[in-house]
């Protein structure tokens, strides 16, 4: 639907749309239709004016030449990208006659829908895709590739996705950056930590395994070894209750297990966890008496550290810490992992699970992608794929076995998406999606408590479509008449929003939305109160963990084996790329220049690599070729990367590599193991061998 706003220009309103916890607001500047200039809004509360430099040059994604205009149908082999033209009408009566018949020989279970957050606007991500695919009785997709082990780990401590509010963390004097890349992937908190030093003095240390932007701008960086911070963290434990730095009133009052955990962290010792995390003993100490003598304390709990075998273990344990110094009372002490319980929307009204009709569709892992598309047994098949709002044949682990997976002449693929993604070169119709500038859409963040509406600036590019509104041909061509399918993007907010278990959301309405850009949850102090724990305290000892099979106290478990490679593969995010997203638009290659692998001087020298070789790493998924950086940023016997770049770093439609033949693909090497907790993603806890080209 096209709003009056269309067709005026001026200086607009809008939402930074991407998975980043910022959420910044935006002004959109306008000239004869087209976005001319995208900067910060000095109003916002909490980004106050300041983006980051990828959607800064966020214009030169949207209005590229190689976004995607109409509906396409693929007339070349399967990943090779020949397509051409048909109209909306024949797209969508091609995927409706294919999924008509599936459901009659194979099930509705045999289709199968896979996305992301490409888009992080509530009905785009998870709402009329969800009534559709509810009401079509199609496979679930747990959406596990992101932070599902931390999440479910932070939730067995604190009961839920709630931590300070980040406003206040300014007051803090300690921060602590635990497995973040902040300056690239948070950079709010950074700016706030940063106005605490230059204000009070406060200090910034980092713990990482890579000294990227973020550990050099720390006072302190630290690093540690992949996979080992738990130890780490009860390390801190065992010298905070020893030299008696916690904080007695608060752990009787607001905790269960004090007593059990103070015995149960005898056993790591600074030698021990030195010997386990690679951090040297006095560091350790220092660690923890700067930790336990400095208030407010605040901890920023990263994704880095739970993309590992361990990871939903280590968010569990280092979640207790700022309970150990009574850091949940004092303004701006605390931690944050995630903050998306503030803002919980009234899901059932927006996703209609009821559409269900009580059936119960099993579950697919979306880290295994991969598997599921290769398995010979399962029942019914995997026989249909939908892809929106992702790029599983980049972002997902072990990308060999997904794009083999994704070639098989069997697989009815649909990708809906702004360009010709690599995964999209896979499908056999692909449509065109429209920027969220575009679209009418919410946006509620996960880090800071603010919601914001989203209304069309500019009009859809070409033939390009919204979410919702591809939701709806689809209900249309699969002949669905319910109610759920006529609604407009204002009832689907009005619905979210009506959320009678959240009183945080009372007085924000979707006519409140249009004329306040910045809307806060009522958030109140966390203690006192009750906690969504079992016991309504905050859980060192969780009896929960117990039932579940998992150790109740928090616990250092190593790394599973991952074969006979020398180094640890850690394949991260890199600075002017949102996941996949830009590594095909030309402004943000040349900022980004190209992929290297970061390795220390002892491991290359004694291999025989110089600064600036090309490399080859490998294990049995698969390999890549990348350039080498040799230095001090990264431990002997570990070795990172940055980005996930695209096959071809030319931002124009070169050839197609074909499959496994993509040289920067570092996915090809991550294991699809699933991790400790909530299913989640093992990227880091890898291992691979290295050796010159
Ligand atoms: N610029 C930019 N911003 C982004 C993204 C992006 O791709 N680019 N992605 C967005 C998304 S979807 C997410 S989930 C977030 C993720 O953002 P972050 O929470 O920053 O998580 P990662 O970037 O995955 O990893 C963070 C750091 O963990 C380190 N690390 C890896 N393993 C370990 C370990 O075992 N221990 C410790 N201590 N450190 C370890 C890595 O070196 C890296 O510096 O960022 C979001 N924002
Ligand atoms: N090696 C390694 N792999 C990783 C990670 C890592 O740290 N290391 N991080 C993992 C993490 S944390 C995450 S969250 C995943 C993220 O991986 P993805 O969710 O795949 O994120 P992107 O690569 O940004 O792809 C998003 C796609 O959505 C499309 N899109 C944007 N808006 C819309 C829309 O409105 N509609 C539709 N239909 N499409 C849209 C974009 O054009 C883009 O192609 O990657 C994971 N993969
Ligand atoms: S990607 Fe993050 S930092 Fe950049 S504009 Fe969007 S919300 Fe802000
Ligand atoms: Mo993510």
């Amino acid at each position: 639907m096209v709003s009056y706003i269309d067709i005026r220009d001026g200086v607009f309103h809008a939402v930074c749309p991407l998975d980043c916890p910022d959420q910044c607001g935006l002004l959109l500047h306008k000239k004869d239709g087209k976005i001319i200039k995208v900067d910060g809004d000095p109003e916002h509360p909490v980004t106050k004016g300041h983006i980051c430099n990828k959607v800064r040059h966020i214009t030169d994604r949207i209005y590229d030449e190689n976004r995607l205009k109409f509906p396409l149908k693929r007339i070349g082999p399967k990943g090779e990208g020949r397509f051409e033209r048909i109209s909306w009408d024949e797209a969508i009566q091609t995927i409706t006659s294919n999924w008509k018949g599936l459901i009659e020989t194979d099930g509705p279970e045999s289709i199968l829908p896979y996305s992301f957050y490409g888009n992080m606007g509530r009905l785009s991500a998870e709402g009329m895709d969800r009534r559709f695919f509810h009401r079509l009785g199609a496979s679930l997709l747990d959406q596990t590739i992101c932070s599902a082990a931390g999440s479910v780990g932070y939730k067995y401590t604190m009961g839920g996705s709630i931590g300070t509010d980040p406003e206040e963390t300014v007051h803090s004097k300690l921060f602590v950056f635990w497995g973040i890349n902040a300056v690239s992937t948070n950079m709010h908190q950074v700016a706030l930590a940063q106005k605490a030093r230059k204000e009070n003095g406060s200090k910034i240390v980092v713990i990482d395994v890579h000294k990227n932007q973020t550990g050099r701008l720390a006072d302190w960086f630290i690093p540690i070894l992949p996979g080992t911070d738990s130890a780490l963290a009860l390390g801190m434990m065992h010298i905070l209750f020893a030299e008696n730095l916690v904080n007695d009133e608060f752990l009787q009052e607001f905790t269960v297990g004090h007593e059990e955990l103070r015995e149960h962290v005898i056993q790591y010792d600074p030698n021990t966890v030195s010997a386990i995390t690679g951090v040297p003993v006095e560091d350790i100490y220092k660690l923890a008496r700067m930790y336990g003598q400095t208030s407010p304390s605040f901890i920023r709990i990263g994704n880095g550290p739970q993309h590992h075998d361990n990871g939903g273990m280590f968010v569990r344990t280092v979640a207790c810490l700022p309970a150990l110094t009574g850091q949940w009372l004092v303004k701006g002490g605390g931690a944050i992992k995630g903050n998306s319980a503030y803002l919980a929307l009234n899901t059932a009204s927006l996703q209609q699970p009821n559409l269900l009709k009580n059936k119960q569709t099993r579950v697919i892992n979306m880290n295994l992608l991969g598997d599921t598309l290769l398995a010979p047994d399962l029942d019914p098949p995997v026989k249909s794929l939908y892809v929106y709002g992702t790029n599983p044949a980049v972002v997902a682990p072990e990308s060999n076995k997904v794009r083999t997976g994704l070639a098989r002449e069997d697989l009815f693929t649909v990708v809906h998406d702004l360009f010709l993604t690599e995964t999209a070169k896979y499908a056999d119709i692909v449509l065109p999606a429209t920027s969220s500038f575009e679209n009418t859409d919410m946006y509620t963040s996960y880090w800071h408590h603010y919601i914001q509406l989203q209304q069309p600036v500019i009009a859809p590019v070409g033939e390009s479509k919204s979410n919702v509104d591809v939701f709806k041909l689809l209900a249309q061509g699969m002949d669905y008449d319910d109610p759920a399918f006529l609604e407009t993007e204002a009832d689907m907010i009005t619905d979210a929003l009506n959320n009678p278990h959240n009183p945080l959301l009372d007085g924000i309405s979707y006519p409140s939305l249009t004329v306040q850009p910045y809307m806060k949850a009522n958030v109140k102090p966390m203690f006192p109160g009750a906690l969504p724990t079992p016991s309504g305290k905050i859980e060192l000892y969780s009896e929960k963990m117990k039932e579940d099979g998992y150790a109740p106290l928090p616990t250092y478990i190593p790394l599973k084996d991952d074969g006979d490679h020398p180094f640890q593969f850690v394949p991260a995010p890199t600075h002017n790329f949102l996941n996949s997203t830009f590594s095909n638009n030309r402004k943000h290659i040349t900022l980004e220049k190209e992929p290297r692998v970061f390795m220390n001087h002892q491991d290359a020298f004694s291999v025989g690599i110089e600064d600036g070789d090309m490399v080859r790493i490998w294990n049995e998924r698969g390999e890549c070729e990348l350039k080498v950086s040799v230095g001090e940023q990264v431990l002997p016997g570990v070795v990172v990367t940055q980005g996930l770049w695209a096959d071809s770093a030319e931002a124009d439609s070169a050839p197609p590599q074909p499959q496994a033949a993509a040289k920067q693909l570092v996915n090809a090497l991550t294991p699809a193991r699933i991790a400790d907790m909530g299913g989640g993603a093992t990227f880091f806890s890898g291992r691979v061998s290295v050796e010159k080209i």
